[in-house]
């Protein structure tokens, strides 16, 4: 298993957050509360999302969640939608956010390879350590400083995402396959405890904002003191 910490002293560059869940766990709405709090301490916040955040990337995006795609297109194999998360992540990687982390901006960003290690890893089964392997091509060292994972049941998160109606294509998946992508979630969380952080996403809004707030103030510290 790879080093999965980020190597570049934290004091010399921006800070990198990603946010993870499955659909429906509710990253999206704290992202307001989150860029508020960075906003205070940070000279820039660069808020982004993968699939996509660049226009090509974005572009990758609608291909691989079959938004804008003819019906008669088939569906990406597990190892075509596996690289292309990675080819939209390269891109996106060159073009935001090395810049921005060397710029001194704090990074945050909805979903980032541990979502490629538990979507396509643990939940279509290519296994963690062929995602590994990419991720060391593709951006060797560079993991989030911070990983908020947004943990919530399979069945609220879908009732909480079916309310948004039309669904791409990862969102049709059935019940079973969203298990084992929050398994997927569960095993990386006991795997990189000093990263990723377990937020309770089944509470109220107000109750998961708080404790997305106290980690970060938990990460400000570590920061200050390394
Ligand atoms: N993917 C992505 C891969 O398979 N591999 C990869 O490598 C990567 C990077 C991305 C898809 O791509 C897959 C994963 C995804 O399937 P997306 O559109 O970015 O697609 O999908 P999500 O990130 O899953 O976006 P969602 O909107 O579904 O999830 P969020 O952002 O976690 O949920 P959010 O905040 O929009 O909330 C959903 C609803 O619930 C309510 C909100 O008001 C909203 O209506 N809500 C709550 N209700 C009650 N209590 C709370 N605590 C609530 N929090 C939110």
């Amino acid at each position: 298993m790879t080093n999965n910490e980020a190597t570049t002293a934290p004091s010399r560059r921006g800070a990198f957050i990603s946010l993870e869940g499955i659909e429906g766990a509710g990253k999206s709405t704290c992202v307001p509360a989150i860029e508020q709090w960075v906003k205070g301490r940070a000279k820039e916040v660069v808020q982004t999302r993968e699939p996509g955040g660049t226009p090509l990337a974005e572009v990758i995006r609608n291909l691989v969640l079959g938004i804008g795609v003819d019906d008669e297109v088939e569906a990406p194999t597990s190892d075509t939608e596996t690289l292309l998360m990675f080819a939209s992540r390269a891109q996106h990687l060159d073009e935001v956010v090395r810049p921005a982390l060397d710029r001194g901006a704090w990074v945050i960003c909805d979903r980032f390879t541990d979502a490629t290690l538990a979507y396509q890893g643990a939940a279509r089964g290519l296994g963690m350590q062929r995602i590994f392997e990419l991720a060391e091509w593709v951006h060797g060292n560079l993991w989030p400083d911070l990983t908020l994972w947004f943990d919530v049941s399979v069945e609220t998160g879908l009732a909480r995402a079916s309310r948004r109606g039309a669904k791409d294509r990862i969102e049709q998946e059935r019940q079973d396959f969203f298990s084992k992508v929050r398994a997927g979630y569960l095993e990386l969380a006991s795997l990189y405890p000093e990263r990723v952080k377990v937020i309770d996403a089944q509470r109220s809004m107000d109750d998961v904002a708080v404790q997305v707030i106290q980690e970060l103030e938990a990460y400000g510290l570590r920061r200050e003191n390394v």
